[in-house]
Order: structure tokens, then C-alpha cells, then sequence
């Protein structure tokens, strides 16, 4: 048995996973810091117990996100996408870059979920929520489901700077891609005694890899969901470009491997991938799922 996985299972003796049952070809050891923090075992915890809440056949490269290709039918993107379009202009908030909504109340400074009702075709049609539910990844959440949607709008060449979502939420992030397709990019922190030949930029005073260490094509459509490892020590972000050439799996001509291949098909795209034709980005709408594990039920404006 490798030392860290022997390592691994004196760490799982700790009082706070005492009685966990696991196999050892259950185990996904070469991306988790096996320090003996609580912390690193609360995440191992998390991690066993998410593998087994979604269906693994959604798993990509084997961590801890989980891709789920025509999550919605084209006809619910379309109602979305109107829906989304005909809202009233005040309910955008205007960033630097791009523009959003927030569904769901604001969170105070302290992390508390000032809740204000989802707007109806969030739970009716198409019933988001509850189809986010029944994938399993909100299970262990503290209301067992999403209760706060950040809704982007990206322009093409608009995106969004690799980061992290912060604990104010469970640590589990379901994003639909209505309109557009892009590309979701995680990325590492550097490791104090990393070289790197690219250079770094930094996110709380810590250098990151800028090299994305996992790339996954969202298409339209699609649910991705990231939970466990590379939910609480990773960071993701859009780059800001117009167009992606995508390359397939087999290829090792120019252009991005992403690492949901396998699991692509939406026909347009595949085609352009064959092609070799660049993928031009449109408008795109997401809709970024968390639970705030603090809430307030003091509002009572319903939504607009
Ligand atoms: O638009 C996306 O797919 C990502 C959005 C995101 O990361 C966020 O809202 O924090």
C-alpha cells in the first residue's frame, strides 16, 4: 500500500470521521494535501461522501466536478434566455465588465442571506432547483439545495477573473450555461516550493498557477458542478476571449484539450471540433447555484 495512503488511513482515524467505511480503490490520494489539519479532514470527508451522492458517470477526470450535458431542453433555454431578456432594468447590476442579477436576496457583509423569493421560473418552469436537487451534490447542504443564483450576462470576449467562491456558502457550486458556450478553467494555487516556468498572479496574497490545471467546455445547456477539493483549495474563472479552438482528445494539433470531452453533444460543437473551426462565444447567461448556509427570512419584497 503506498505510505500515503497508509498515511491517509491513520489521518482517518480522527474523531470526526471515526466509523467511515471506505475501500481503498475508493480513494483519489494524488490530489489531496494529505496534511493532519481537521480542516483536510473535513474535505477528505467531504470528498468520500460526495462520491457517492452524484451518479459517477457525470465525474470528469476522476474529481470532484461532475458535468451533466442538455441538463435543460432547448426549449427551456429559450424561455430562460426571455425571460432573463425581458426582466426589468433595475434589477442589473452593473460590474466592470459585465453585467448580472442576483436571485434569492443579497448577503450582508457577514455572510447572512437576506432572503427574497426566486423569481417563479426558477422553481416552476423549468423547476431548476428541485432537478439541482435530484442530482444528489446538495444533499449534505444545510437546505439541502441552492437558495441563491447569481445570473451573469457575458458579452462575447467579457469573462471572469479566476476565483473563489468563498465560505459564506456550502461548498458545493452548480453552474447552468444558457445562450453560449464557454470554457471553465480551474486553477491551483502554487505550492511554497513550486518552480514555475510561468509566471504567477495572486489571490489573498497567495501566487497562483496561471496555467489552468483543468479546462471543461460548458455548453450550452449544461449543469457543471464543482464540490469537495475543488471547490475549497482551487479557483475557476472564464478567460475573456471571443472565440476557442477546442481540440479532441486524440488530436495534438493546436488549439485547448478539455478534460469533459468524453462527455460532450451538443452536434454543433463536435462538429466544429472535428473541424477544426474555432468555437465564436455569443451572448451567454449563467446561472451560479449556492446555499448560503446563513439565512434571514426579515425581507419580504417578492421579487419582480
Ligand atoms: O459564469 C460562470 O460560469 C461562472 C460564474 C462564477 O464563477 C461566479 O459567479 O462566481
Amino acid at each position: 500500500m503506498p505510505s500515503d495512503l497508509l498515511r491517509l488511513r491513520r489521518q482517518l482515524r480522527h474523531p470526526d470521521i471515526a466509523g467511515v467505511d471506505i475501500d481503498a480503490d475508493d480513494l483519489t490520494i494524488d490530489h489531496c494535501s494529505l496534511s493532519s489539519t481537521p480542516q483536510c479532514i473535513c474535505s477528505l470527508t467531504y470528498m468520500l461522501s460526495q462520491r457517492d451522492m452524484v451518479n459517477p458517470g457525470h465525474r470528469v477526470l476522476g474529481r470532484d466536478i461532475f458535468y451533466f450535458p442538455n441538463f435543460l431542453t432547448k426549449e427551456e433555454e429559450e424561455y430562460l434566455v426571455r425571460k432573463i431578456r425581458e426582466s426589468p432594468q433595475p434589477l442589473w447590476k452593473r460590474l466592470g465588465n459585465r453585467r448580472l442579477q442576483i436571485w434569492g436576496g443579497d448577503i450582508t457583509a457577514k455572510g447572512t442571506l437576506i432572503v427574497q423569493p426566486f423569481p417563479p421560473f426558477v422553481n416552476n418552469f423549468p423547476d431548476i432547483i428541485s432537478r439541482i436537487r435530484e442530482t444528489g451534490a446538495f444533499q449534505h447542504s444545510p437546505h439541502q439545495g441552492p437558495n441563491h443564483i447569481i445570473m451573469n450576462e457575458y458579452l462575447p470576449g467579457q469573462g471572469i477573473m479566476p476565483h473563489e467562491d468563498g465560505p459564506q456558502y456550502h461548498p458545493v457550486v452548480a453552474t447552468i450555461s444558457l445562450g453560449s458556450h464557454a470554457v471553465f478553467n480551474y486553477y491551483e494555487y502554487q505550492s511554497e516550493t513550486d518552480t514555475v516556468a510561468e509566471p504567477a498572479s495572486c489571490g489573498h496574497g497567495k501566487s497562483i498557477n496561471t496555467q489552468p490545471m483543468v479546462s471543461v467546455l460548458l455548453e450550452p445547456r449544461s449543469l457543471i458542478i464543482s464540490s469537495g477539493e475543488m471547490y475549497a483549495s482551487h479557483l475557476h474563472g472564464i478567460d475573456a476571449v471571443e472565440e476557442d479552438l477546442i481540440i479532441s482528445n486524440s488530436s495534438s494539433g493546436e488549439g485547448m484539450a478539455v478534460a469533459n470531452f468524453g462527455h460532450l453533444q451538443d452536434e454543433e460543437i463536435l462538429a466544429s471540433i472535428k473541424t477544426q473551426t474555432p468555437l465564436k462565444r455569443t451572448v451567454r447567461y449563467s446561472l451560479t447555484c449556492r446555499d448560503v448556509e446563513r439565512v434571514s427570512r426579515l425581507a419580504t419584497k417578492s421579487h419582480r
